[in-house]
């Protein structure tokens, strides 16, 4: 198996075309190493009290635990990663009003550790293949990865073809820590195989179109009482937004409701439309308005109350 440096296949190419073109990209020095490494300390005492996941998918000999922004705060900064964000955003947008989180997750691979099943990530959503992206993965090295301790494996070019098993030959992107790997999930990947005496530590944090159910419960992860202290932009990435029209909602109100500490009682429902259902609905009244027939909603409700008044 070729493990060769992104460069060598980027080219003069920019980070966008490769993830167009090839399914993946790496980006190179985009955080601190120290934050990494800050970040990597405070991860020491959950992995030393979390048990070896469980199921052939997770693998043995790995440890995974999600909920990373309430345990380590410093995971902000790698999630809203300015040039992450960018990326993620043209690969998204064009299929979904918002964007949301769809997982934090820390995960060890340990000495002897086999290589994970390849994989598309979007097969956890069973919509049609190959004609949009659901997701985009951005797999951050906390120790650098090398083909030999188990560097996430890529198939170049397997990006949306809709179908699973081997498209060719992987390659093993090699990273170190500061850098981050990203590729759509459509891309066919999985972890390598550890075969060196030291652990390989990695991120993942993915984003979804936020009109899917994330694999991580954002919800559950981060209830009010821990999201009203993220700053808006992470709250609202969490799932404390409207998705147009209307998803997400909380008897009717943006969900970011419940962050502020305002009573929460009799609020009139209101709609959140997309603009071209904005559109269609004032046609809709504008005709309904002229067809003389039809009296208007506040009418028939005035005249039903008159009626009962009268009984
Ligand atoms: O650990 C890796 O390199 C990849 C892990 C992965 O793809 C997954 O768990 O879905
Ligand atoms: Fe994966």
């Amino acid at each position: 198996m070729a493990s060769i440096a992104p460069c060598n296949i980027s080219g003069a190419t920019t980070a966008s075309e490769d993830l167009q073109r090839h399914g993946f990209c790496v980006l190179q020095d985009i955080e601190p190493q120290a934050r990494i490494a800050e970040i990597d300390r405070a991860l020491d005492p959950r992995f030393a009290s979390t048990p070896f996941c469980q199921g052939g998918f997770y693998g043995p000999r790995t440890k995974r635990f999600g909920g990373l922004l309430k345990r380590v705060p410093a995971v902000e900064n790698l999630v809203r990663n300015a040039a992450v964000m960018r990326l993620v955003r043209s690969v998204l947008d064009p299929w979904c009003d918002t964007i949301q989180l769809n997982l934090t997750q820390a995960l060890e691979l340990h000495p002897g550790a086999p290589a994970q099943l390849p994989h598309r990530d979007q097969d956890m959503w069973r919509g049609p293949a190959g004609e949009l992206e659901y997701l985009v993965n951005v797999m951050w090295p906390v120790s650098p990865f090398k083909a030999e301790n188990g560097a996430t494996l890529i198939w170049p070019g397997s990006h949306n073809l809709g179908t699973a098993g081997d498209d060719g030959n992987p390659i093993a992107l090699e990273a170190d820590p500061g850098s981050a790997i990203l590729f759509l999930g459509s891309t066919l990947h999985g972890a390598g195989s550890n075969h060196t005496s030291a652990v390989r530590r990695g991120i993942i944090i993915s984003y979804c179109l936020g009109w899917l159910k994330p694999y991580e419960n954002q919800w559950l992860t981060y209830p009010p009482d821990v999201a009203s202290a993220f700053d808006p932009e992470l709250a609202a990435l969490v799932g404390y937004q409207q998705h147009r029209p209307n998803l997400g909602n909380y008897d009717g109100q943006c969900p970011s409701i419940l962050l502020r500490g305002e009573p929460l009682e009799y609020l009139a429902a209101t709609d959140a439309l997309r603009p071209d259902q904005e559109g269609a609905l004032a046609e809709f009244l504008r005709h309904q308005q002229r067809a003389d027939q039809i009296p208007p909603a506040g009418g028939i409700v005035e005249s039903e109350a008159q009626r009962n008044k009268e009984r």
